[in-house]
């Protein structure tokens, strides 16, 4: 690895939100892809924080700075990631599902899309069931994206399902999701149109369900 992606994947992994942001600038001048610095310096980075989580190394503080590094650094990155194409490729409506506060991968899910050309209404963290619903009234969408960190959590996106079947908007919208412990399986189960395991997998999911 470059000494400068070392330095971002170091820098995420200890939490120091303002050196992150130093060396993603760095980075970025020194002409850097972007998806390389997302990829290599903080998204591995993000992993190995959880790899520490799981072994006993790391708590809860240390995840919830590294965290924060990594959002900063996002801060940055986002306007590189986004391409100059701006024709919008269709409507999509994110959000993490209720009860789970994890949305760094979905921030990432929506820099995506809004860098393949797609109006991305983020509708953040803890997200109802309800609130879904309503979103596809209030923002008419061509999808509806919703993603889960956790085990407890992802179970919602079915009752999310179902309350979108009950108020009769099924067909007006096709849905996506993913997150960590979601599966292809998963997706089928509970009637989802489809499953994407990482964030640029999920825009070549949302280009093909606009048929493009
Ligand atoms: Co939490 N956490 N966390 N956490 N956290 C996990 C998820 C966990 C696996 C850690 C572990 O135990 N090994 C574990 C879940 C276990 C389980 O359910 N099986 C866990 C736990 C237990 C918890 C708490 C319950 C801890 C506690 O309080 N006791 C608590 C729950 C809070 C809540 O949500 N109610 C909690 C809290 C937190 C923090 C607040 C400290 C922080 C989140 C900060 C934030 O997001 N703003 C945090 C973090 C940072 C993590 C880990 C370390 C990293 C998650 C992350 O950001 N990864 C995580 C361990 C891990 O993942 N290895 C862990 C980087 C991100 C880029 O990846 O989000 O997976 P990810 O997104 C990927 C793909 O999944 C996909 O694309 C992205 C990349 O391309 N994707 C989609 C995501 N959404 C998609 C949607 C799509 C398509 C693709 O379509 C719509």
């Amino acid at each position: 690895m470059d000494t400068i992606i070392v330095r971002i994947y170091e820098s995420v992994m200890n939490g120091l939100q303002e050196e992150t942001s130093t060396a993603i600038q760095a980075a970025i001048n020194a002409g850097f892809d972007p998806v390389e610095i997302l990829n290599q310096g903080m998204i591995g980075a993000m992993t190995e924080v959880g790899r520490l989580y799981e072994c006993g190394e790391y708590f809860i503080p240390e995840m919830l700075v590294a965290a924060r590094a990594m959002q900063t650094g996002l801060g940055i990155l986002k306007p590189h990631l986004a391409q100059a194409d701006h024709k919008p490729a269709g409507k999509v409506v994110l959000g993490t599902v209720k009860g789970d506060l994890h949305d760094i991968g979905k921030n990432l899910v929506g820099m995506m899309l809004e860098g393949a050309g797609f109006d991305v209404v983020d509708l953040g963290n803890d997200v109802s069931p309800d609130k879904f619903m309503v979103s596809i009234i209030n923002y008419q969408p061509d999808i509806l994206a919703m993603s889960a960190l956790l085990t407890t959590t992802m179970l919602d996106m079915k009752t999310t399902i179902d309350v979108i079947k009950a108020n009769g908007l099924r067909n007006r919208v096709k849905i996506i999701i993913g997150g960590a412990p979601i599966t292809e399986d998963y997706a089928v189960q509970i009637g989802a149109d489809g499953y994407s395991p990482d964030a640029s997998r999920a825009t070549s999911l949302a280009r093909s369900l606009m048929g493009i």
